[in-house]
């Protein structure tokens, strides 16, 4: 793979229906921005794009519900969510929009050389069309009752109750979302794309990173749950996908005898992105060709930062679609985050169950890095996330009050103090703080590394690592004390102190850039870039420092109830006033717990050598009060040994006989010195004691349970 010279980084545009809320930050928006920041403050030439995705049925499903027109929609929500993310500190080189004349150029001549390459499959087909609204019904524009679950409100593609993707002729007593009509069927014709021809190569592509023969990129480093979900679609075999659409709001289809057809919103939407650098490089004033490098230069690295839900359209459907286009480079990862769940239940737009961004911001007015701290620490990276507005408290008080501003404060105060207001000269002894120096002069390396490998819940901690490390340098050499009987090393630490506050006014920059522009304000630097982490004159004596400043102030009890409060109360009287529209179930604490857990394949599953088994034997472990070593048949010749952590739930003498589930190829573990061999399944019944997992009549010891 070749160096990568630039980074194209994308993030999910947003459909213009809604308002953001904390979900979308920490699903796309905010890693993509540490990202970003994190390779531009490295030097790196980084170009970050995103923008509205205008069309759809998302949008024109809003404008009839809120009586207006797709284009009202459009204007009012573009406009609100580029103002929440400019004032929460998301720093895109443009935010842009799929309703824009580029755009629709863009889209068009995209997909007439799709066409002239004779990618495309025309197929006449019968589809519902609402007599009443004179309309063709496409996706979400028809409802019905779900053939799996028998939800009365599945979409046309999609049941939100029981997850299944549908399409609209599944559907039954099939109702037009637009008028209650009941549809007919009408026939239609439609361009095609037909995947199943690209499924070689795009399993390759994916699973080794091989395109053409030429090494693109890494499988090892894709997320796992991105490879399952993209190997799951593949496993079913690609299928044909109409990229047209029969409606009257979108890109129209720039071809004789498509009239009332528009581009399919996903064709269209992610080539907004290409349009977006488009119209950046335009607003650069450079040449036309200009923004061609950051998609077409092979030492280009182009990242799409998406949310779980946006992955087949990612990894699969737009680098086919850029494939069969030619002239483009493919992305080189697609880091998709889980979903964030919010108070114990999944965040829901309908139930109005959501920590609005531009509400958050109005009510915490220049608080924004308190979120993106709070929220930085939870990322969805591998599995659904939970925010609470006591976790935000926490995080609050306890790490950015009491350890990054509590540090920084007590330098000030000192410096203060002491010099009046000035950098200290260190005292002599370079040999002094070795240590010190040896375990910060690894943090911006790891920080980087960490960010490079998409991990910024680990890179912000060890950023903050920088801060802890501050502390407890002044708990140990107490300046405030060393002060009276030796001044020359006092000036030394504190000085230490003024060169870690440097170092985190960078290293933290990603993750809290408003934060770290204050920290610097307070040095008197200016810009500052990676390397500049570790400069030994960063700081230089005499340099004017300002009066010690709170950079967080805590956040007390009464400020979350209110919030908690008004999350229930807002939600409520949303759902008092319910409409047609599905809800999304409330989980009970037991559905949580598997929520939180990402999704597995079959193969995953079929990994596990589950098997029946009877306990022979069980006594407790001589002073371990929670666990009995268990003798268990399990169809082998000899009994396995198990320990099980039941001690204070279950006499031993009771329990031999009983017949169990147990785990036996997990990786045998020493407990007490004695080796367990496997794990018996245990569920909670509704006291919260623990009772066995049993098979509801016996079966066979050795039984595979599948
Ligand atoms: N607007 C879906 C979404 O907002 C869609 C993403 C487009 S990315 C090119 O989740
Ligand atoms: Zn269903």
């Amino acid at each position: 793979m070749k160096q990568p010279a630039r980074y194209t980084l994308t993030a999910a545009l947003p459909y213009a229906n809604g308002p953001l809320h904390i979900g979308h930050i920490a699903g796309a928006y905010l890693p993509a921005d540490i990202h970003a920041r994190c390779l531009r403050l490295q030097g790196k030439e980084v170009l970050f794009v995103c923008g509205s995705d205008e069309h759809g049925a998302a949008i024109t499903i809003r404008a009839i519900k809120e009586g207006t027109t797709p284009q009202e929609i459009v204007d009012k929500y573009h406009a609100m969510m580029q103002k929440a993310f400019s004032d929460f500190g998301i720093d895109f080189d443009i935010y842009h929009r799929t309703s824009s004349q580029l755009h629709k150029e863009t889209s068009q001549a995209f997909f007439l050389e799709l066409e002239k390459n004779g990618v495309f499959t025309q197929k006449e087909e019968q589809q519902y069309f609402d007599p009443e609204a004179n309309q063709f019904l496409a996706d979400r524009y028809i409802m019905g009752t779900c053939p799996n679950c028998e939800n009365p409100n599945a979409y046309g593609d999609q049941c939100e109750k029981c997850g299944s993707a549908l399409s609209p002729k599944e559907l039954k007593d099939p109702r037009s979302t637009l008028s209650g009509a009941k549809p007919i069927l009408k026939p239609t014709t439609h361009w095609y794309l037909p995947m199943e021809r690209s499924q070689q190569w795009m399993e390759e592509w994916i699973n080794t990173g091989m395109l053409d023969s030429v090494q693109q990129h890494d499988a090892s480093e894709w997320k796992p749950q991105v490879l399952g979900q993209c190997n799951s679609w593949l496993k079913e075999g690609l299928r044909p996908r109409a990229m047209t659409r029969d409606l009257d709001w979108g890109v129209p289809v720039p071809l004789p005898g498509a009239d009332g057809k528009v581009l399919y919103v996903w064709l269209d939407a992610p080539i907004g992105y290409i349009s977006a650098t488009k119209q950046w490089a335009l607003d650069q004033g450079s040449g036309a060709g200009e923004w061609e490098k950051w998609w077409k230069a092979d030492d280009t690295r182009l990242i799409h930062f998406i949310g779980k839900d946006n992955i087949v359209f990612h990894c699969i459907i737009f680098p086919m679609l850029l494939k069969l286009h030619g002239g483009f480079i493919l992305p080189q990862n697609v880091p998709a985050n889980e979903f964030l769940n919010l108070e114990g239940q999944k965040i829901s737009t309908s139930r109005n169950w959501a920590v609005w961004l531009h509400e958050y911001l109005e009510r915490w007015p220049n608080r924004q890095d308190e979120m993106r701290y709070a929220l930085a620490t939870i990322l969805p990276e591998f599995k659904d996330a939970e925010f609470t507005w006591k976790d935000f408290q926490d995080k609050n008080n306890n790490e950015l009050v009491a350890i990054l501003g509590n540090f920084v404060q007590r330098i000030f105060v000192l410096c203060n103090k002491y010099y009046d207001g000035k950098a200290p000269e260190p005292g002599a002894g370079p040999e002094q703080d070795v240590e010190l120096w040896a375990e910060l002069n690894v943090i911006p390396e790891k920080v980087a590394a960490e960010n490079d490998r998409f991990r910024f819940r680990e890179a912000l901690a060890s950023a903050m690592h920088a801060a802890r490390i501050g502390n407890r340098y002044l708990t140990e050499t107490e300046p405030w004390k060393l002060e009276k009987t030796d001044p020359e090393r006092t000036r030394t630490v504190l000085y230490n102190g003024l060169r870690i506050c440097g170092l985190l006014s960078v290293v933290l920059e990603p993750f809290l850039p408003h934060t770290t522009a204050k920290l610097r304000a307070m040095l008197g630097l200016k810009e500052l870039v990676w390397d500049d982490a570790l400069r030994a004159d960063l700081i230089k004596p005499g340099m004017p420092l300002a009066k010690a400043e709170h950079l967080f102030k805590p956040i007390t009890d009464e400020e979350i109830a209110a919030e908690v409060e008004r999350l229930h109360a807002t939600s409520e009287a949303n759902m008092a006033t319910a409409n047609t529209e599905p809800k999304d179930p409330v989980p009970t604490p037991m559905e949580k717990a598997l929520v939180a857990k990402a999704n597995i394949t079959f193969e995953d599953f079929t990994k596990l050598d589950l098997r029946a088994g009877t306990i022979i034997a069980a006594e407790k472990i001589p002073k371990a009060d929670k666990l009995l070593k268990l003798s268990i048949e399990v169809g082998e010749p000899t009994p396995r040994t198990i320990v099980s952590g039941i001690a204070e739930h279950f006499e031993p003498e009771a329990i031999v006989g009983s017949q169990v589930l147990v785990l036996c190829n997990l990786d045998p573990r020493k407990m007490r010195g004695v080796e367990s061999q496997g794990m018996v399944l245990m569920g909670e019944d509704a006291q919260g004691k623990l009772v066995f997992v049993q098979p509801r009549s016996p079966v066979p010891n050795g039984s595979e349970i599948r």
